[in-house]
């Protein structure tokens, strides 16, 4: 891999290329990964960045140190004794941050190890597709700590995994790992090797896709979600419309007639 993307000025995390693919390193392995409002911000411009980067088509964010994430930098934030007012300003810029990285246009993997808790969770589910190994584990431990979610928990973990499974995580700490954690939807894959050796394998797959189906697929679902089912389906028609008509589609429809493209077979 090189590191020859002109990419934001980063101090919390890292940046190579490999192809089209940026791989992005949390890097505060020594405070585990906390993220501070400093770190937020930087997640913010950096996803703002790929957002416009038509050199990017997918990412994979992997982390430094044995913990993906451990949330919010609960040091910062006792040290500072923030008001009320503050703190609901810094979970709007959480809010930002991760929509960022939900809407960036590309797909983002997760290739995840150890604690993936609180904060770190809620930045894990913005991602596309989750990928944990034999150390990974979920957890909200919010309700130990005395605070509540701020940073999106309420409507993407709820809606990743159920608000019944994230109630009970905040009231008991409940940590979910291994086939239970794929089972209750945290992930979609457990391999028994290296994250990162699968969420590249995934992220070259779908970098082959034409960027405005990519587009469609990790924005369009999201946000037809939110709708009633009457105003989804005409949402859909129109991202289909846009989608299925364009030349990327055309060629590849054109290889199927002509008997040149891969079939879809389950082998
Ligand atoms: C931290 C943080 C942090 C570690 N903020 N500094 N999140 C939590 O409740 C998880 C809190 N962290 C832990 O439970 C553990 O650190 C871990 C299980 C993740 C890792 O344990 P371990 O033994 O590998 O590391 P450690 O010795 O606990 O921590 C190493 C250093 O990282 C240490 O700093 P040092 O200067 O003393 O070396 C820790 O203080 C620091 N560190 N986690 C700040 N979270 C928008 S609202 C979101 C709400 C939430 O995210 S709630 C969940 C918060």
């Amino acid at each position: 891999m090189t590191a020859d993307l002109a990419v934001p000025k980063l101090e919390f995390m890292r940046t190579e290329s490999d192809g089209d693919i940026l791989v992005v390193t949390l890097d505060r392995a020594e405070k585990r990964n906390a993220l501070s409002a400093a770190f937020i911000e930087e997640i913010f411009d950096l996803f703002e960045w790929v957002r416009r980067s038509d050199g990017v088509r997918a990412v994979v964010i992997r982390a430094e140190g044995k913990v993906f994430c451990a949330g919010l930098d609960l040091i910062e934030h006792h040290t500072e004794a923030r008001s009320a007012s503050d703190f609901m300003y810094i979970c709007r810029r959480w809010h930002a941050a991760f929509d960022a990285i939900q809407h960036c246009g590309k797909p983002v993997i997760g290739a995840l190890n150890g604690a993936v808790v609180g904060g770190g969770l809620e930045l894990a589910t913005s991602f596309h597709i989750r990928i944990a190994d034999a150390t990974t584990y979920f957890a909200l431990p919010e309700g130990q700590r005395g605070i509540f979610t701020g940073g999106g928990a309420t409507v993407r973990v709820a809606r990743l995994v159920g608000e019944a499974r994230m109630v009970d995580m905040m009231l008991t700490g409940r940590v979910y790992s291994g086939d239970e954690a794929v089972s209750a939807g945290f992930c979609q894959y457990l391999v028994e090797g290296s994250s990162l050796d699968k969420a590249m394998e995934i992220a070259r797959t779908a970098a082959q896709n034409p960027p405005l189906s990519n587009y469609a697929i990790t924005s369009g679902i999201a946000h037809i979600g939110n709708m009633a089912s009457g105003d989804a389906y005409f949402a859909e028609a129109f991202i289909a419309g846009i989608t299925n008509t364009q030349p990327a589609s055309k060629d590849r429809l054109a290889a199927f007639m002509n008997k040149t493209a891969a079939k879809v077979l389950n082998e």
